[in-house]
């Protein structure tokens, strides 16, 4: 089965194994592709949308070269540490239980998909994850919807194209998808 890996703000220090090791394609920013006569536009999610200014910043240093290279000078027991420190922390910060739509005012992403409506590109689905919320949410043209796949931890959830639609799915869970349709 192809696999594709869409690198998160959990990935930023994802390099060339999964290319060269296993010959799975490594996307660090979001595409579009045409599946099936449907127009995609497929990313993580992460730092995508008018705020997160402090993640904004925090990725540029993360993927500076320079910080990567400092990194490696730590011993490994505290770069190690380091790592999971801010690796819970960011876990931490939306437990399952207080993940509510915010509003779509507040929904970032929601925001992103119709910044890129207005700038002439409309795909079918734009679909994220990086939100941890199952959402299939259309869009302001009417037509364009944004699918969030949710989460596997608490969720179970995904999305499954069967070649004309677009529909998220559960395992072995009873999921609710927020919508508006
Ligand atoms: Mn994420």
């Amino acid at each position: 089965m192809p696999v594709t890996v869409f690198t998160g703000n959990h990935d930023l220090w994802m390099f060339g194994y999964f290319e060269q090791e296993l010959g799975i394609p490594v996307f660090r920013a979001p595409i579009q592709r045409e599946i099936g006569g449907k127009t995609f536009f497929i990313g993580h999610g992460d730092g995508l949308g008018p705020n997160d200014k402090g993640y904004k910043r925090m990725k540029k240093v993360f993927t500076h070269p320079l910080s990567q290279w400092l990194f490696q000078w730590l011993h490994p027991d505290l770069g190690t540490r380091l790592a999971n420190f801010s690796s819970q922390q960011s876990r931490a910060a939306m437990p399952p239980e207080e993940r509510d739509w915010l509003g779509e005012d507040r929904e970032w992403l929601l925001q992103y998909c119709h910044r890129k409506i207005g700038q002439g590109v409309a795909p079918d689905y734009f679909i994220f994850g990086h939100r941890h919320l199952p959402i299939d949410w259309l869009l302001n043209n009417g037509r364009s919807r944004y699918i969030n796949l949710g989460e596997w931890l608490h969720f179970n959830s995904y999305a499954v194209f069967d070649g004309n639609d677009l529909e998220l799915r559960f395992f072995e869970n009873q999921g609710r998808v927020v919508g508006n349709r």
